[in-house]
């Protein structure tokens, strides 16, 4: 059985793209063992406050059972919560180098410029690694822009596993078949972000209809006036045609004007947000119950991750 395992960063709110990229095929594979890992030792690499980084990581987990995760199929955690990650986070470091990591260019650019670095940014992928090593996961789902991470984890992995013996399984990064890239509305030459600054170009998932409906209106098109596909010339058209597509799951019929395509693509993305909409209001009037999911969560995924920290122990020179 293929154990895969998908992570999300509670460093703002879940939009749209985290849906259709992420949390959609989570769902459609539920079928084979799946972890849902929130990361919220991630989202203290940069600045942060303590008391949004814990709201978010339970409105990660609530926006998660809101969209179909099925927590008796699919175990949901935060990876704080499970304390082999950080223990293996320390043990890879030992067979990782300073300049493998410094090259990641997701910390170039974080880093750029900045003061006040935290060290936790440049060794973040080595947790990246623990977080998927920990678990024995065969298989985990990739974008472009988590492609040099997973592939510093198999690089960890294989040299432990060649050095101190086989200790890892070797991790295969997958794209989800279902998958699209959804850009920003605002700016179509950028992924849709939590982080970007600003939020004209996100639809957030519990975004009021209204506000996904002003977003949408504004969605920068282009002057060719034609609704056709072309990601060099239209890439905003052709944005709001992956999203209808991918909101309606049908081919999007004839659209003769930007207007019509943007009051179907707002119907598409209103009928497939208002349900989660409306669950993610009932869960939230019991916030134990999700506290009570993240714990279940955690029992379950433990004595795997304990196995993989003691082999890794013995493998390295440690005693028991
Ligand atoms: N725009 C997107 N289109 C499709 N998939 C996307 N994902 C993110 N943005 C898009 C997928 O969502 C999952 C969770 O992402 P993450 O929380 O790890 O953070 P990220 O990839 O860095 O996404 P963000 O929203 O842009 O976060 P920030 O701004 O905090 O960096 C991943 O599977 C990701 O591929």
């Amino acid at each position: 059985m293929t154990r895969r395992l998908t992570g999300f960063q509670p460093t703002g709110k879940l939009h749209l793209g985290n849906l259709i990229g992420a949390m959609r095929p989570l769902v459609q594979a539920q079928d084979r063992p799946s972890i849902a890992m929130i990361a919220d030792l991630h989202a203290l690499t940069v600045e942060h406050d303590p008391a949004q980084v814990r709201a978010n990581t339970l409105q990660v987990a609530t926006v998660l059972l809101a969209a179909g995760v099925d927590p008796d199929r699919t175990a949901i955690i935060a990876n704080s919560q499970v304390p082999e990650h950080t223990e293996l986070h320390y043990l890879l470091e030992c067979v990782t180098g300073h300049g493998e990591a410094a090259r990641m260019i997701q910390f170039k650019e974080k880093s750029a410029g900045g003061k006040n670095v935290r060290l936790s940014l440049l060794t973040y992928p080595v947790l990246m690694a623990a977080d998927i090593l920990v678990h024995d996961v065969e298989q985990v789902p990739v974008g472009d822009d988590q492609s040099q991470h997973l592939e510093l984890a198999r690089t960890v992995a294989t040299r432990f596993n060649s050095r101190y013996g086989e200790t890892f399984t070797v991790p295969e990064g997958v794209r989800p078949e279902s998958a699209a890239r959804i850009m920003d509305l605002a700016d179509p030459a950028r992924k849709m972000s939590k982080s970007s600054p600003s939020a004209a170009g996100r639809i957030g998932l519990l975004d009021p209809p209204d506000v996904i409906r002003r977003t949408i209106a504004r969605a920068v098109t282009d002057t060719v006036g034609v609704v056709r596909e072309d990601p060099i010339g239209q890439p905003g058209v052709t944005n709001l045609l992956a999203i209808l597509r991918a909101c309606s799951d049908r081919e999007p019929g004839e659209l003769t004007s930007y207007g019509q395509l943007k009051r179907e693509v707002t119907d598409a993305v209103d009928a497939v947000l208002a349900p989660i909409r409306a669950r993610y209001a009932e869960l939230s009037e019991d916030p134990g119950h999700v506290r009570k999911i993240l714990a279940e969560g955690r029992a379950w995924v433990r004595p795997r991750a304990a196995e993989t920290v003691r082999r890794t122990r013995a493998a390295i020179g440690l005693l028991d």
